[in-house]
């Protein structure tokens, strides 16, 4: 028995508080004692004291140091009272000893006891033992283990048997659960798993209802295969199996989130175990999967877009869990690993948003990941980044990871350098629960726990599945060229069924010929929807449903153009009092006061509207119209060049406010969110918000244009071509702020050649606008539409001030339209006098306008063209029509393997041969080929700029294209150098 019980504890850590006060106050033996104990031991005992049994500390401390040494309460929880023949000095200091041992080793359980966690169930990775949690580590030997020890009510226990201690240590955290748990600081979660796990010796007891029921998502989940693998005998599918206990895992995660509160739940995953999530999980019915696998298409014949392989695409349900209904959607992903991640996020907090789910509890995401690609991709860090953040957080995601301990052909050893392929998600302190695949009783109770976590805390949770993956990457790839050995052991592992079977048929939970029937049940079930999906239809046109009611795909071209976008003069001027004037109660920085009050002269005079106040103008109204409008990107409260000043910020205070949601009450809201520095997770985000969000305007705003391609793969694999693959639109637009100013290869190109050249299929539309005006009715447009189609747009930089680039207040008034084309608007010479028309889109038409000013030329004409695609032909055809006579050049700043030219280059020549134009072919003028983008000298881009402009008013023309032949004549300008 332990002396250290109750009062005697008390005693002790009153005796040690004492001792830290002032060693002299205490007994020499005492003294010596305390001074003796390391760190470790001094922490434990300090933490005695608060322990709850406490309660009469203030009483023993009174009793001198020597005198009682073995208070004991009266047994009536009164007064301490001497013990009559209690333990001496001796004895109390090696059960305080024991204790503060006991405890150390409780402790180091927590933090290492995984390391000795039975995980890997091939048996493959046994754990090495780890001399920490050896308790003769701590002192004791084997003389000591039936010693009752102290142990501060800390495995539930208040004393127990070393040999209990460890015994419970070892159930609690190395056995087919180890929990990381341990790098948490926030001390609330640290010890709710702490208690959740040790209350319970991290085991949860089933009822044999739940048993069966975990058997027969393990029969569902492996017969799916099996019967896959019969009928399509090599066919791809990406097999769960090995890792069959992700279906009771995410069945757990539904039943207990739907107790808490959770009602919609969007699911993002890879390709393993998909076509098993998709119909035993989100129940999409097996008859359509066969169909697809005898290769019909997954959509309704009437729009079938380009399709996408089986296991990319996505479905949705309601399921009944004990009475409440959750909403479950699987989203759509490529072929890309971990790249929906974000996305999925983005498309759970639009929801939240939606249904003023303000403490995230009624929707949530769930992740799940394959081993190598969450230890591998960074996208997965960026979401992680962006977990916990105010304009991003969707109140925590649970990720399951799929770890079959192999990507493709790759192990471990190679995919990663830490020991846990989970090891990034403790940048966000989030806790890690490894469990055995082969015990799926454990996988579903780390399912619970892990669920009540995120409900609690609403904080990022980790499932690491450990499994193995039976088949190769593939059903039709050898696993044994690169992993014999791993291989060799799987041929003769039972499956996780097998083993749950049997364990259930020993428990006597069910016979064997139970066990038997429930396979031949599903087996049956599958037959008979296999001969049903010889006649399967598709009939559910999912992709409008919900708030995507009322809203239709693109039919033609007409319709595109069929929006109006226009605004009263009298929401003009409301939303223009709201934004110019200075809010009451705010110390607004000086500057912005001048800016505000250059502002109300625009309003005042209707002349004079910049860039940045036609964007405010498109958001205010909006806002009005009851349309909400969210933009993120770094910076883009104030704006990267200091333009936009949504946000002011109180420069005593730093109180933010927001002018554009205060005009008027009722109005939706603007969100406006400085991003984490971050592209492809962002962007993917805003996509993912936009998909669920049709009715709002969802806006990127890249640093500079230049930057997107870190979010390349969401351009290429979800924006240009979400709608053709999974029907599913998106209205989100891109800012990209672009122009050649010598700023050098990073800060010029946006790189719009490259949208451009993705441009197909009406997919989606690029832009460059040169009015503020255009940039305000291509922005309402997005909204004001039936159908939604992504913007990308080229956005100015130096043009945000320039006094050229305004334009009126009328042009944003009733009447007012989005522009395609915009024709030349100077008074010339007759059209058939004309010598040349010069086509361009964006910032160059200014250096262009004004330099032919500057020479007085009058016959030269400037068209230009802000929607390049979709192509504007009809309308760029009566403007190049016009001139007959004219030479036609395409001046672009870009160097020609960029820019817009190889774009626009044929879609000129059709143009020009349709018109039986004199000017068969047009000319280029422009940067030539460039590997880089822009020089890094400003020298040198001054002298391309000014040679680009000079040659597209004056220079000679070749008379056929030569986009590749450097330009090198000055005509009449002087070599700057
Ligand atoms: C971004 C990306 N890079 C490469 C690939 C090719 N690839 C497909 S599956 C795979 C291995 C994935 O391993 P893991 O994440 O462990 O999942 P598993 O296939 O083992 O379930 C790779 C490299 C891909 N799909 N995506």
């Amino acid at each position: 028995m332990s002396f250290l019980t109750g009062a005697n504890a008390t005693y002790v850590s009153e005796l040690y508080a004492r001792f830290v006060e002032d060693p002299s106050a205490v007994d020499a033996g005492w003294a010596a004692f305390f001074r003796d104990l390391n760190e470790d031991g001094r922490s434990i005992l300090a933490e005695l004291k608060g322990a709850p049994w406490n309660k009469n500390a203030n009483k023993v401390i009174g009793a001198p140091a020597e005198e009682a040494p073995a208070a004991k309460k009266d047994g009536k929880g009164g007064k301490p009272v001497a013990a009559a023949a209690g333990p001496s000095p001796e004895e109390l200091r090696k059960a305080i000893l024991d204790s503060i041992r006991a405890l150390m080793m409780v402790r180091v359980y927590r933090v290492r006891g995984h390391l000795e966690a039975s995980l890997d169930p091939l048996g493959l990775h046994k754990p090495e033992p780890h001399p920490e949690l050896d308790y003769r580590n701590y002192g004791f030997t084997e003389a000591d283990l039936d010693r009752e020890i102290f142990i501060d009510n800390m495995l539930g226990l208040e004393t127990a048997t070393l040999r209990t201690i460890i015994r419970i240590l070892r159930e609690t955290y190395c056995g087919h659960i180890g929990v990381e748990f341990m790098h948490i600081q926030d001390p609330d979660q640290k010890s709710w798993i702490q208690k959740r796990i040790e209350s319970i010796h991290n085991h949860t007891e089933f009822t044999e209802r739940g048993k069966k029921a975990i058997l027969e998502r393990l029969t569902e989940a492996e017969g799916l295969e099996r019967f896959l693998q019969m009928k399509y005998t090599g066919t791809k599918r990406f097999g769960l199996e090995g890792g069959e206990s992700v279906i009771p895992a995410l069945e757990q995660i539904l039943k207990r989130g739907s107790q808490l509160g959770l009602d919609d739940v969007i699911l993002g995953m890879a390709h393993r175990g998909r076509l098993n999530v998709l119909t035993n999980f989100l129940k999409k019915p097996f008859a359509a999967l066969f169909s697809e696998f005898q290769g019909n298409p997954a959509t309704r014949e009437d729009f079938q877009g380009s399709g996408d392989v089986k296991y990319h695409l996505g479905t949705s349900s309601d399921r009944d869990f004990d009475g409440n209904v959750v909403h479950l959607s699987l989203t759509a992903n490529p072929s890309h690993l971990e790249v929906v991640d974000p996305v999925v996020l983005g498309k759970v907090r639009a929801k939240q948003t939606q249904r003023g789910d303000e403490d995230r509890s009624d929707v949530m995401g769930i992740l799940l990941h394959g081993d190598a690609a969450f230890a591998g991709q960074g996208v997965v860090h960026e979401c992680f980044a962006m977990s916990q953040i105010k304009g991003y957080t969707t109140g925590g995601t649970v990720h399951v990871v799929i770890n079959n301990q192999i990507g493709f052909t790759t192990a471990p050893q190679y995919s990663r350098s830490g020991p846990y392929c989970t090891d990034v998600a403790k940048m966000v302190q989030a806790p890690i629960f490894h469990v055995n695949g082969d015990d799926p009783e454990s996988v579903v109770h780390a399912a619970r726990i892990a669920t009540e976590f995120r409900q609690e805390f609403k904080a990022d949770v980790v499932i690491d599945l450990v499994c193995y993956r039976r088949h190769g990457h593939n059903e039709s790839d050898e696993p044994a060229f690169t992993q014999p050995l791993m291989y060799r052991k799987i041929a003769s592992h039972p499956t996780t069924r097998q083993v749950y079977a049997q364990k259930l048929i020993d428990e006597k939970v069910l016979t064997e010929a139970e066990s038997t029937q429930m396979v031949a049940d599903f087996q049956a079930h599958l037959e008979a929807d296999f001969e049903a999906a010889k006649s399967y239809k598709v009939n559910k046109a999912d992709w409008l449903e919900g708030k995507w009611a009322g809203l239709g795909l693109l039919e033609d071209e007409e319709e595109m153009r069929d929006e109006r976008t226009d605004v009263s003069v009298e929401l003009l001027q409301e939303v223009g009092q709201a934004i110019s004037k200075l809010p009451e109660g705010v110390n607004v920085n000086r500057k912005i006061v001048r800016q505000l009050e250059a502002k109300q002269q625009m309003f005042k005079t209707g002349q004079g509207v910049d860039w940045a106040t036609a964007e405010a103008l498109a958001f205010g109204t909006l806002c009005v119209e009851n349309t909400r409008v969210r933009l993120s990107g770094q910076d883009c409260g104030r704006g990267t060049f200091s333009q936009r000043h949504s946000v002011l910020v109180d420069q005593e205070t730093e109180e933010r406010y927001v002018p554009l949601n205060h005009i008027r009450e009722g109005q939706a809201h603007y969100e406006v969110i400085d991003s984490l520095l971050s592209e492809e997770g962002v962007l993917g985000f805003e996509y993912g918000y936009s998909l669920s969000e049709p009715n709002g305007l969802t806006i990127w705003e890249g640093q500079f244009g230049d930057f997107a391609n870190g979010a390349q793969v969401i351009i290429d694999q979800f924006i240009s071509s979400g709608e053709v693959k999974w029907m599913r639109m998106s209205g989100l637009v891109m800012l990209l702020p672009h122009g050649y100013e010598g700023q050098g290869p990073e800060h010029s190109s946006a790189r719009w050649e490259r949208y451009l050249q993705m441009s197909a299929e009406d997919n989606w539309q690029v832009c460059n606008f040169t009015t503020p005006a255009n940039y305000f009715h291509a922005l309402r447009r997005q909204v004001r539409r039936n159908f939604r189609k992504p913007l990308v747009v080229m956005t100015p930089k130096s043009l945000l001030r320039h006094k050229l680039v305004v334009s009126k207040l009328e042009d944003f008034g009733p009447g007012s339209r989005f522009r395609r084309v915009l024709p030349e608007t100077e008074a010339l010479k007759p059209d058939d006098q004309i010598r040349r028309v010069i086509l361009c889109s964006g910032k160059v038409y200014y250096d262009l306008f004004e330099e032919r000013a500057k020479r007085g030329l009058d016959d030269v004409a400037i068209v230009r063209v802000e929607q390049i695609y979709p192509w504007p032909k009809e309308t760029v055809m009566k403007e190049l029509g016009r001139y007959s006579n004219a030479e036609v050049v395409w001046c672009q700043e870009e160097p020609a393997n960029m820019g817009a030219w190889t774009f626009v280059d044929r879609r000129i020549d059709f143009i020009l041969e349709e018109l039986e134009h004199k000017s068969r072919k047009p000319m280029y003028v422009g940067r030539k080929a460039a590997a880089s983008p822009a020089t890094g000298l400003n020298k040198n881009h001054v002298y391309e700029q000014a040679l680009l402009v000079d040659q597209a008013l004056s220079g000679a023309l070749f008379t056929l294209p030569q986009p590749f032949r450097r330009v090198t004549k000055m005509s009449k300008m002087q070599n700057p150098k």
